[in-house]
């Protein structure tokens, strides 16, 4: 039965992970922050096979303590601060965790593995916010970087890290350059969840407006229950490498309020949607649009939810959820 080790096991990917893991038998461990973390609850009801193990990717020691306990043949660093606009508040920070983290645990690899390498292979969480100020539509593994944000310079030199391990030592080292993936599980704070949370607050009559910032960006969105499943065939494949995982198709807030709205009955959702300049960010990455072809040929690859099923699965969650709440 093959190991994996999971950072960031509390957050969507890694919920998901455990899940697709476990499911192909797995011995699953997952790494959790803090004396006290308030998510470990969760992760013990949705992923009970999990063995959490505590640490903290900013710390080599409690890596390699937990890469001793696990003996992994598989490891995915999934954690990171990944909320982007939370990112020029908590710069240095936002560095720390999703940048030099990254060699932390390369280097926490190459020390454990020793001369044996190939024994551990390894995926890096890398982001299509590393394209920001896009230079080629669609955006592919060749394509300049240009990153917006402390975030995305950060996960560039995740990236490039990761490159650096896989050449300099041999490692199986893969980066997946991942576009935005949404789920039921995503936090509040990014616009997919905040607006069906919203809308389905407001469909229960419990609120009656939403605030947000630039409604023009567009994404490439698709569902993180497909995009695990790419960073798995990412570590059987023969070689560590780097690959866009996305779906091709890119859509505003716009259209994310037209179909979240519709879902729940409302067409004219201008008076519920009010604009805050506190949610326009620094520096705005304007359209991302991923072009998936590497990793369908290689990878076997495909997304199997479309962004209409992907809203409707969000909204009518919340919905339940919000329903549930409030009769509570
Ligand atoms: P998420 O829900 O925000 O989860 C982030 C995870 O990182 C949480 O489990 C968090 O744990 C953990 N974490 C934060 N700081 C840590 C530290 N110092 N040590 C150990 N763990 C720490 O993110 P996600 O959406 O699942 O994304 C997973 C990864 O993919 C992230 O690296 C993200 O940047 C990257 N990514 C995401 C997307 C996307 O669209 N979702 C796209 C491209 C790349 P706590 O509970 O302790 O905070
Ligand atoms: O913003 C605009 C905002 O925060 C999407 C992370 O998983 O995906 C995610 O990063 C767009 C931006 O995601 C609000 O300006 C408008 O243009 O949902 P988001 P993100 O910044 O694209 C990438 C791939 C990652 O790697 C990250 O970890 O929506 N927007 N109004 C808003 N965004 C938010 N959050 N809140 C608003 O009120």
């Amino acid at each position: 039965m093959p190991t994996a080790l999971i950072t960031g096991i509390t957050g969507q990917d890694g919920l998901y992970l455990a899940e697709l893991l476990l499911g192909k038998g797995y011995d699953v461990y997952g790494l959790i922050r803090g004396q006290n973390n308030p998510k470990r609850a969760l992760v013990e009801k949705e992923v009970p096979g999990v063995k959490l193990l505590t640490g903290d990717i900013t710390d080599l020691s409690s890596v390699m303590r937990a890469l001793n306990v696990s003996q992994p043949d598989e490891v995915y660093n999934l954690g990171a601060i990944s909320f982007v606009a939370y990112s020029w508040e908590n710069a240095h920070l936002t560095t720390q965790v999703t940048g030099n983290a990254v060699l932390n645990m390369l280097e926490a690899i190459r020390l454990y593995a020793g001369t044996d390498i190939g024994k551990v292979r390894f995926y890096q969480a890398s982001s299509s916010e590393m394209f920001g100020k896009v230079q080629d539509v669609p955006q592919r593994e060749s394509t300049l970087l240009w990153p917006r944000s402390p975030y995305g310079v950060a996960k560039v030199y995740g990236h490039y890290m990761t490159i650096n391990y896989r050449e300099s030592y041999g490692m199986h080292a893969s980066s997946g350059i991942l576009f935005n993936h949404e789920s039921p599980r995503r936090g509040p704070e990014f616009v997919t969840r905040k607006v069906t949370q919203a809308v389905a607050r407001i469909s229960l009559g419990l609120q009656d407006q939403i605030s947000l910032g630039n409604l023009d960006a567009k994404r490439d969105w698709g569902f993180a229950g497909d995009y695990v499943d790419a960073m798995w065939r990412m570590t059987q494949a023969p070689e560590g490498d780097d690959y866009v995982v996305a779906t091709g198709e890119t859509h505003s807030i716009r259209e994310l309020l037209d179909l979240s709205f519709a879902r729940v009955g409302i067409e004219d959702w201008d008076k519920h949607v009010y604009i805050d300049p506190q949610f326009f960010r620094p520096a705005e990455v304007d359209l991302l649009i991923g072009d998936p072809a590497k990793a369908k040929e290689k990878l076997g690859w495909e997304p199997t939810v479309t962004f209409p099923e992907l809203v409707n699965m969000m909204v009518d969650s919340d919905v339940a959820q919000q329903s549930a709440q409030a009769g509570a």
